[in-house]
């Protein structure tokens, strides 16, 4: 049995989706992170970067946190979507990191500036639009020849999904893109990802529009995590 640490974000939702394609049995654990859950003992044990997505294995007694080392930990565990040739293999992990080095951050960046910040600022905004454009059409000239970011459907794309989700809100529009358009249908209507995309849709979703979680996520520096590890050692 494995443990999903997890709120219903875009990383939370890559480890939602990978878990139900492979068929793993798991428990949610919701980790609040409008509320602090990410500062719990408990939570940071498993994972010193007080962020979600994190696993615990039960069967092997691993925890795992960061979206790309849990995917390729599942991936490794079901014996799917990350094959063993090298060449296959590469092919996946260098879009698997592409999206944690550059997509991810740069549309979480992006979604700070539009939707969260309290005093807009143009350069940022424009900087992180532009950047996340780029990305964008990165995949979209990929995707001319190939069905998948490595060929076949694999953690690369799961990893990427959730990402292009929220593209209308941070003010992009795929239609522009006709190949990334046609990923992202043939993405979003499988089964595995309907219900990852569903895990805990219900749960109240606008906390970072709230003082109380916007002090606790945007107000973060050493000193947080310095205290946090305080207090773990009591
Ligand atoms: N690089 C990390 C990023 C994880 C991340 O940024 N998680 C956000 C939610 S999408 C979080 O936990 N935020 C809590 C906070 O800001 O305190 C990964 O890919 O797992």
């Amino acid at each position: 049995m494995i443990d999903l640490y997890y709120w219903p974000t875009p990383n939370g939702h890559k480890i939602s989706i990978m878990l139900e394609e492979c068929g793993l049995e798991y428990t949610t654990i919701p980790v609040d992170i409008g509320a602090g859950d990410q500062f719990e003992p408990d939570f940071l044990r498993i994972c010193p970067n007080n962020r979600i997505p994190a696993i615990v294995d039960h069967e092997t007694g691993i925890s795992v946190f960061e979206g790309g080392a849990i995917l390729m930990y599942l991936a490794e565990k079901c014996g799917r979507l990350l094959p063993d040739g090298q060449q296959q293999r590469f092919e996946v992990l260098q879009w698997l990191f592409w999206q944690a080095g550059g997509l991810g951050p740069m549309a979480g960046q992006l979604s700070h500036f539009v939707s969260y910040t309290r005093n807009p600022v143009p350069y940022a905004q424009e900087r992180y639009a532009n950047e996340y454009d780029r990305l964008l059409a990165v995949m979209e000239v990929r995707l001319r020849d190939r069905d998948y970011l490595a060929g076949e459907y694999s953690i690369a794309d799961i990893a990427s999904f959730p990402w292009i989700v929220p593209y209308r809100r941070l003010g992009n529009d795929i239609d522009r893109f006709k190949n990334l358009r046609r990923w992202f249908d043939n993405v979003k209507t499988r089964p595995a990802v309907r219900r990852g995309v569903d895990l805990g849709a219900e749960w109240p979703r606008n906390e970072a529009r709230r003082d109380k979680a916007r002090a606790i996520m945007f107000g973060q520096n050493a000193d947080t995590v310095l205290n946090a590890a305080k207090a773990l050692e009591k």
